[in-house]
């Protein structure tokens, strides 16, 4: 049976990190408590991407975290990689669900009530919804309001995770939503010590009764 907690959900953005920067910054975010870590690259090639993706699994095998690769199927079978998460622009999840089997995580993006139900049907173990801020990090996405979040995670009986700007300073806005957990990039990624801004911004979403 696959279990996985996405209460805070760790996304990666290489950006303009060296390699060994890189995996540093992943390291310290698994010491500070992330609890499911997505590697979301868009231009590397197939086996850059494989490449990584092999050196992240170290790591995260070594804390207990499952893996979850952005967008490629092909990739996370090749690291045998706990998962995959989909968007709009990706194989969809029937599809991904009919090359992985039951046993593979699949994430999917959802920015309104039919389409998380949609996805939902096709087979998506959770969901990710936003953006809820307007975010820093490269990506084609517009805002999703607070209560079409909550309307989201009233209607589908799987996780849904928050994603979207969000930190240590703002996520009280999502105080009271029933979402199983919060996904940031930006928050860990880019901070002075990704372990103390994992551990705040749990600590921050504990306080908040968020997670
Ligand atoms: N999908 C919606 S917003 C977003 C993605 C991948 C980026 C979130 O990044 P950050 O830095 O946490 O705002
Ligand atoms: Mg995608």
């Amino acid at each position: 049976m696959k279990q996985f907690d996405t209460s805070l959900y760790f996304i990666t953005d290489s950006g303009t990190y060296e390699e060994a920067e890189f995996l540093a910054r992943i390291e310290a975010a698994l010491c500070g408590g992330v609890t499911i870590l997505q590697l979301r690259e868009k231009n590397k090639t197939t086996r850059e991407y494989i490449s990584l993706a092999e050196k992240v699994h170290k790591l995260t095998k070594k804390h207990g975290v499952p893996l979850i690769i952005d967008d490629r199927v092909d990739v996370a079978l090749a690291v045998d990689a706990e998962g995959v998460h989909l968007g709009a622009e990706d194989m969809t999840v029937a599809q991904a669900r009919k090359i992985l089997g039951e046993d593979k995580i699949i994430g999917a993006t959802a920015k309104t009530v039919p389409w998380a139900l949609d996805v939902y049907r096709q087979g998506a173990d959770y969901l990710g919804v936003g953006a809820i801020y307007p975010t820093t990090t490269k990506v084609k996405t517009v805002l999703t309001s607070v209560d079409t979040l909550r309307d989201i995670c009233k209607a589908v009986p799987i996780p849904v995770n928050a994603i979207g700007g969000l930190n240590k300073n703002n996520i009280d806005v999502l105080a009271g939503v029933p979402i199983a957990g919060i996904c940031a990039v930006s928050a860990i990624m880019k901070a002075d010590d990704p372990k103390i801004a994992a551990e705040m911004l749990k600590a921050r979403a504990v306080e908040l009764k968020i997670i």
